[in-house]
């Protein structure tokens, strides 16, 4: 559930008291936040608290969280910028998340496991060019048409920083590791096949073979292309354990679209918007989710990040009816 953290109160209160990169860079705050939903929850999984943005930051550039607006990049990437972008020492700089991350996991204690993630390199392109959330995207993607060779080159640089940063996760503790293509609703297959499957490609990749140069096992990675329905059948084919799912997907359909990769996971899809839903209601699509996922290689989560205003009763009766359902 990302973003799950700001429907709390108990994390609105925390809010209150620390500025949000504050809490990402200090592992205590970040474990702190990342335990508040397991306490709260019979959940079966952690994600670490942290954001997509610490990867702009430690590249160099200033990133503020607006309370109510998200994320502002007030210096938004040029096309003559790349240069300027500090990759040298970004993953030491990264460093916080990892120790968040190996604190966190001896609090578990075991309980359950603990997510690592990341932002996607055309995600990040992203809000480095437009300079936050944008409704278009218009301005990333005129890099992809007007400018192809140096969005090839910053897609290129992400991808290294993002291999490294999810290794050094790994190494840290992470027995998940997660990619967050949130942006990849607006781009079509063509584009989608250009910009962002190869790397999205060479970060499983790398990934794998960076861990078991060190001698680790491999961690199971999940994709998460947003609105990305388009391209299920090409995204089971990149070497993710698990595809994450969006709420506009029919499940059926997604089953059947990656039915190519026999061993391949599915993660999703509830709408958030469900969770307004009456109890009785809310019962019923969950119900009708896991029984169109099958229970098989599924992991059950909503389909897109919760909303602030959810309902945290009702988000009790989503993880209740999970746990009720027949096997
Ligand atoms: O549950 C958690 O709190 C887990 C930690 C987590 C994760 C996995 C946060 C904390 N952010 C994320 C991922 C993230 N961040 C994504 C990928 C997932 C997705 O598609 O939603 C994206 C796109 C972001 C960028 C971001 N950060 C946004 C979206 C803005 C937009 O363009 O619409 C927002 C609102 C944030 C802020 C944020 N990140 C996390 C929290 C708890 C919050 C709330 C804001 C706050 O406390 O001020």
């Amino acid at each position: 559930m990302r973003q799950a953290g700001r429907y709390l109160p108990e994390f609105q209160d925390f809010r209150k008291k620390h500025d949000f990169f504050k809490i990402c860079q200090s592992p205590s705050l970040a474990c702190e936040v990342t335990l508040l939903p397991i306490r709260r929850y019979d959940l079966d999984a952690a994600i670490i608290f942290s954001d997509i943005l610490v990867i702009p930051q430690a590249l160099g550039m200033e990133v503020k969280m607006e309370p109510g607006l998200g994320p502002v990049l007030p210096h938004p990437l040029t096309v003559d910028g790349i240069p300027d972008l500090k990759v040298d020492g970004a993953i030491q700089r990264l460093k916080y998340v990892g120790e968040a991350i190996t604190l966190t996991r001896h609090k578990l204690e075991g309980k359950v496991p603990l997510f690592g993630f990341s932002g996607a390199p055309w995600t990040l392109m992203g809000y480095m060019i437009e300079g936050g959330g944008s409704k278009t995207l218009s301005k990333a993607k005129k890099w992809l048409y007007a400018h192809s060779k140096e969005s090839h080159q910053l897609l290129e640089l992400l991808t290294d920083v993002i291999i490294d940063y999810l290794v050094m996760q790994g190494e840290a503790g992470a027995q998940i590791l997660q990619v967050f293509d949130s942006s990849a609703e607006y781009l079509n297959r063509g584009l989608y096949r250009e910009f962002a499957l190869p790397y999205l490609k060479r970060i499983r990749e790398q990934v794998r073979l960076k861990l078991a140069d060190k001698n680790l096992e491999n961690i199971p990675m999940v994709l998460f292309a947003k609105g990305a329905g388009f391209s299920l059948r090409d995204q089971a084919q990149l070497g993710y354990e698990v595809l994450g799912i969006d709420w506009t997907t029919d499940p059926a359909e997604a089953r059947e679209a990656v039915s190519c990769n026999k061993n391949i996971v599915l993660q999703g899809n509830l709408d958030p918007c469900a969770l307004y839903a009456p109890p009785a209601a809310l019962k019923n699509y969950t119900n009708t989710m896991i029984k169109q996922f099958g229970t098989k290689n599924y992991i059950v989560n909503l389909g897109h990040g919760i909303y602030p205003d959810a309902n945290v009763d009702n988000v009790e009766v989503f993880v209740n009816a999970v746990h009720e359902y027949p096997i």
